[in-house]
């Protein structure tokens, strides 16, 4: 038991509604460790890995029907629908707690309940804030230990005090009509039942470090983003830090690794994140990002030693597989890893899975959950307390058609207005079609906890208060020739991107003006070393193409996704106005 009495007359409210059989306080050592790990493989939570091949690594099946994120059952409770905006699920508090406390009541009988302090950044720093986690999943504290620091470490930064987020999980019958997802950000407070899948349960990721941390941050006069952070080291030795936001599944966690291509000697990528940066206003007037994350959470299919080597030697031991296909030496496999699929496997469901089997032998949103301190090229600053200096923010998105491989916002002003009418083809990480356009703000639009207009609003209140901005861009690597066939050949290639990106930071390249930013002169974009990937300067000129009549279509778009606010910043509608001067339509 604890001695910190908020903790532990929550935990007692709890037990008296959830009726556990037993309460285990988690204290993050390496014997609980081992007694939770022992526990699970007894229970089938986790099946063990072959540990010669993959020391330390388990294997975890969620049931059929939870495999990604529900954004049709998350919610956001404030007092007024207003407060949540047109893009969020909106409950009363009252009415949201009254549901949910039928479903929670008695839902640990017969189980153990597991109460897991834990800290998001490192411990001491500015950024650090504290969280508990109240769950009746071993699944839950063993990735939560890898993607959070936990146990006596968060005990000790609390100290007596009430200020942390109190988070509830419970499986219950794991039916999707018994599933909810709901946030209390007046209350700091998150209730998620239903589930066993990460991105429901694991509630120090979306939940905390996104929705309730963005409405913290505004309140706090910070910024809380679904971004990567990565240093670019040039041959010189010196580093710029970029942060980059994409939607879900859209490679975050392969650009945060990237290898570059030999042609690029002396260049090299560091990982600070893959998936989430707090974002603070420095004492020198710069922006200043921290990881909050411990660990990485990331997808699996697609993943390989050519798409990134670091993610897969970083997952090579104490890592949590989930939904990927077993062989029969107990590895692991997944569609695009890179080598022949085994004769026969089990797959993601359990079933018998060969190679003239139709369906995928992993789900197309399985995942690993590994340390992020095994990333062979893990920034050393990473923990910093004070975080990375950022020089740019990059907004992307999966776009087959239109967006040009790069664009600089000509303002921070208009960079806001790139990031608010960012579009993405949809991915598995969330339930729902597969590759429709939708709108995706700052790739935010499930993670804001609070009215999206007001979060533009605070990002461009910031930018009045910071000296030295970063400079925005936007990037897509995903578009496509008249054959569906990607034209830029992506992942370690991007290097010449994310070159190009610091060169306008520095001022040591110009651009030319188009109607949607700077466009690159195709000449500045270095292609040493890729005529064998059949990139030439034509194709530069095609990617960096703007084609007008498709833009007017887009701003159509954009209008009528801006349309479901009442309360636009002003500074957004002169930022559409303008573009749609420049792209000659009044
Ligand atoms: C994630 C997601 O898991 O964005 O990071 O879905
Ligand atoms: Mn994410």
């Amino acid at each position: 038991m604890y001695k910190n009495s908020y903790i532990t007359n929550w935990v007692k409210d709890v037990s008296d509604l959830t009726k556990p059989d037993n309460i285990v306080w988690i204290d993050g050592s390496a014997a609980e460790k081992s007694r939770l790990t022992a526990e699970a493989l007894r229970t089938n939570e986790l099946l063990e890995l072959n540990q010669e091949k993959l020391p330390g690594c388990y294997y975890h099946r969620t049931a059929i029907n939870d495999v990604a994120r529900v954004e049709h059952l998350t919610f956001i409770c404030t007092p007024t629908k207003a407060e949540a905006g047109p893009t969020n699920n909106w409950l009363e508090p009252k009415a949201a707690y009254q549901k949910l406390t039928k479903l929670f009541a008695g839902s640990m009988r017969g189980r153990t309940m597991y109460v897991i302090p834990y800290l998001m950044c490192s411990a001491g720093s500015p950024f650090c804030k504290v969280g508990v986690e109240i769950t009746d999943s071993i699944y839950v504290v063993l990735n939560m230990r890898i993607m959070t620091r936990m146990g006596q470490v968060a005990l000790d930064q609390l100290g007596d005090s009430n200020d942390f987020v109190r988070g509830l999980h419970a499986k219950g019958d794991l039916s999707e009509e018994h599933r909810m997802i709901c946030h209390f950000p007046q209350d700091n407070a998150i209730w998620s039942i239903g589930s066993g899948y990460g991105g429901n349960v694991l509630l120090s990721k979306k939940c905390f470090a996104l929705r309730l941390a963005s409405y913290m941050a505004r309140n706090e006069g910070w910024l809380a983003e679904h971004m990567l952070i990565l240093g670019l080291e040039n041959p010189k030795g010196e580093v710029s830090y970029i942060a980059a936001a994409f939607p879900s599944a859209c490679g975050k966690t392969n650009l945060a690794m990237l290898v570059p291509p030999l042609s690029q000697a002396g260049y090299k990528v560091w990982t600070v994140g893959d998936d989430i940066a707090w974002v603070r206003i420095g004492e020198d007037g710069r922006l200043w990002a921290s990881n909050p994350e411990a660990g990485f959470f990331g997808v699996a299919p697609g993943t390989s030693m050519k798409s990134n080597l670091n993610a897969m030697l970083t997952i090579q031991k104490n890592t949590i597989f989930t939904n990927v296909a077993v062989t029969p030496e107990k590895t692991v496999w997944w569609e695009g890893m890179g080598v022949e699929p085994p004769q026969n496997c089990t797959d993601w469901r359990g079933n018998p899975w060969t190679q003239a089997s139709k369906e995928k032998a992993a789900h197309p949103n399985s995942r690993f959950t590994t340390p992020a301190s095994q990333c062979p090229v893990i920034s050393k600053e990473w923990e910093s307390p004070h975080g990375v200096p950022i020089s740019a923010f990059v907004f992307g998105g999966r776009r087959a058609k239109l967006a040009p491989l790069v664009y600089q916002a000509y303002s921070w002003e208009h960079g806001v207005f790139v990031g608010a009418t960012m579009a993405s083809e949809t991915t598995a990480a969330a339930s729902g079609k597969v590759g429709v356009v939708r709108r995706d703000p700052m790739a935010m639009l499930p993670f804001c906890g609070y009215n999206m207009q007001d979060y533009f609003r605070h990002w461009l209140a910031l930018g009045k208060k910071i000296k030295n901005p970063p400079k925005i861009f936007s990037v897509n690597w995903f578009r496509t020739n008249a054959e569906g066939k990607f034209i830029w050949p992506g992942y370690g290639e991007n290097i010449r991107v994310l070159k190009w990106i610091i060169a306008r930071c520095n001022n040591e390249v110009s651009a030319v003006e188009s109607a949607i930013g700077y466009l690159p002169k195709p000449e500045d974009i270095d292609l040493t070393g890729l005529a064998a990937e059949g990139v030439t300067l034509e194709t530069i000129k095609e990617l960096l193409s703007v084609d007008t009549k498709a833009w007017v279509d887009e701003i159509k778009d954009q209008n009528s996704f801006l349309q479901k606010f009442d309360n636009l910043p002003a500074e957004l509608i002169s930022e559409l106005d303008k573009l749609k001067k420049r792209l000659g339509v009044f």
